[in-house]
């Protein structure tokens, strides 16, 4: 049953040719998908790639690779394993047998969630589009298309959410998550992090690090639904996600390892000279990426987070190895707020409404474990320099700091301070024009870029010297 059939126009394994009107409607949606991919998707005209593509749900071998142009990547729509005993874990549903059909009662929180969700993915590819032209290697041009095309993916997946369970609306939903761009003035995406720009390498190493593992967070929390199919679906995204996670973490290790070498060898810390990114600036953009992930969690206190939680509609983190409740009506927890005299602190509220926060935190300690590895490439270049995350309060425009401005050592500005000040911590114009100066494409089989070190290993086994790309 987890084999896909590669014979129908969408590879799946939701057994689409016994539903002929879902199976209708998606062959209608994928014209505007292709039209989409085509006008917002990757920009760098190539002939094929070497892409994993996703044919199965199993524990073993649910991808293969090979040689794909990649407009005809068969997207394809994928749901882990059914457990056909599964039960809701939490809320006041707790202890019932997951849905496979959607409550009325909570359609329109169900598809509010998978809209947001639906709607990160296309944003994500909208802003990579022109990365190919300036590639380092065509390992990472590679891994560029490799995230692209799996975002894509994701994108069908909740499009199949939309289509089978959500009707007419759900329907409409599917032509609005097109129809919106990242950064557009009258259609923005959705949520703030996808209408910033990832004009360079080192921000795409820093979404896929930070942002990226946004959605790792954001889909174990959705992978708990009652709503089985939901569930579902996240399960297997996650599977792809771990690559993206990769991208990020091995693509700013090798930034830092190229720096801290130049560093090491010259004596300097301005490494401008030889063509490296300097560590301040490499903090800064770590600093950006950073705090706009952070805002996608939400506000510290939500009462949205309480509702989906308490209808069983979106968990907590590993919700199943949580020693309490799972109802959370009687605990509390501390949140950070701003109290009344302006000080930074904590607020205790009922644990209910203290979700987001709690996810937030699972993440903030996933993020500082990057951190650490690379003060690790630092210090075996026996540099004392060190990366650092801010402060949680520093420049944020969602939640209790949304307000005020601090330090990245969550020290308080006076005003007029930040506007003043704030080019010592994000990237100013000066940083960023240097950085998209080094960003000259290397499309030459086992070359590489003069900022960035080579990837210990290549992919699937093949070197780092090979031919991932073919241009046209
Ligand atoms: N920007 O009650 P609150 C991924 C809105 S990434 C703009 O605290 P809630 C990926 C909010 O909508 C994972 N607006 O919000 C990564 C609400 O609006 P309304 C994406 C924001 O609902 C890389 C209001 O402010 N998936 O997969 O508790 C590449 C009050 O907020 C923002 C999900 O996010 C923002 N940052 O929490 C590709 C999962 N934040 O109701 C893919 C689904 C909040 O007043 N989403 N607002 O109109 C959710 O679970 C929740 O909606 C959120 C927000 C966590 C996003
Ligand atoms: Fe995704
Ligand atoms: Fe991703």
């Amino acid at each position: 049953m987890t084999a896909a059939d590669y014979q129908e126009k969408i590879p799946n394994n939701v057994g689409l040719h016994e539903d002929r009107r879902l199976q209708r409607a998606l062959e209608a949606w994928q014209p505007s998908f292709l039209a989409w991919w085509d006008a917002m998707g990757p920009a760098l005209p190539t002939r094929d790639v070497y892409l994993r593509t996703a044919v199965s749900v199993g524990r073993e071998g649910w991808a293969r690779f090979g040689f794909v142009p990649m407009r005809e990547y068969r997207w394809g729509i994928f749901l882990a394993e059914r457990d056909p005993g599964r039960r809701i874990a939490f809320g006041e549903h707790k202890g019932e047998p997951a849905w496979e059909k959607v409550p009325g009662e909570y359609r329109a929180d169900l598809r509010r969630l998978i809209v947001i969700q639906g709607d990160t993915e296309p944003a994500s590819v909208e802003q990579q589009r022109y990365l190919g032209a300036t590639a380092p290697s065509l390992y990472d041009l590679r891994n560029l298309f490799q995230v692209n095309v799996e975002e894509g993916r994701h994108l069908w997946a909740m499009v199949y959410l939309l289509h089978a369970h959500f009707g007419r609306e759900g329907r409409e939903e599917a032509e609005e998550l097109l129809r919106r761009s990242s950064g557009s003035l009258e259609s923005p995406r959705i949520l703030g992090a996808f209408n910033e720009q990832t004009p360079d390498w080192l921000s795409f190493y820093m979404f896929t690090y930070f942002t990226d593992r946004d959605g790792k967070y954001q889909l174990g929390t959705l992978k708990e639904s009652a709503f089985d199919p939901l569930s579902r679906t996240c399960e297997f995204m996650l599977k792809e996600e771990a690559h993206h996670m990769m991208v990020g973490t091995t693509g700013i290790d090798r930034v830092v390892e190229r720096t801290a070498q130049v560093m090491a060898e010259n004596d300097t810390d301005d490494v401008t000279g030889h063509g490296a990114i300097p560590l301040a600036i490499i903090q800064k953009y770590l600093n950006f990426h950073y705090s706009v992930s952070l805002d996608l969690f939400g506000s510290e206190t939500s009462t949205n987070a309480a509702r989906y939680y308490t209808a069983g509609l979106k968990g907590r983190w590993m919700e199943e190895r949580r020693r309490d409740d799972h109802a959370l009506t009687s605990d509390s927890m501390l949140v950070d707020a701003v109290t009344e005299d302006g000080e930074i602190g904590q607020q205790e509220v009922v644990a209910l409404l203290a979700l987001n926060t709690d996810l937030r935190r699972q993440y903030i300690a996933d993020c500082a474990s990057g951190v650490s590895r690379w003060n690790r490439i630092l210090e075996s270049a026996r540099l004392p320099h060190r990366l650092r995350l801010p402060h949680v309060a520093f420049n944020r425009k969602v939640g209790a700091f949304a307000g005020i401005d601090v330090t990245p050592d969550g020290e308080r500005l006076a005003p007029g301070e930040w506007e003043r000040r704030k080019g010592e911590w994000l990237p100013t114009e000066v940083d960023k024009t240097y950085v998209r100066s080094l960003m000259q494409p290397v499309h030459e089989r086992g070359k590489i870029a003069a900022w960035i070190a080579p990837p210990r290993q290549g992919i699937n086994g093949k070197p780092f010297d090979w031919d991932y790309v073919h241009l046209s």
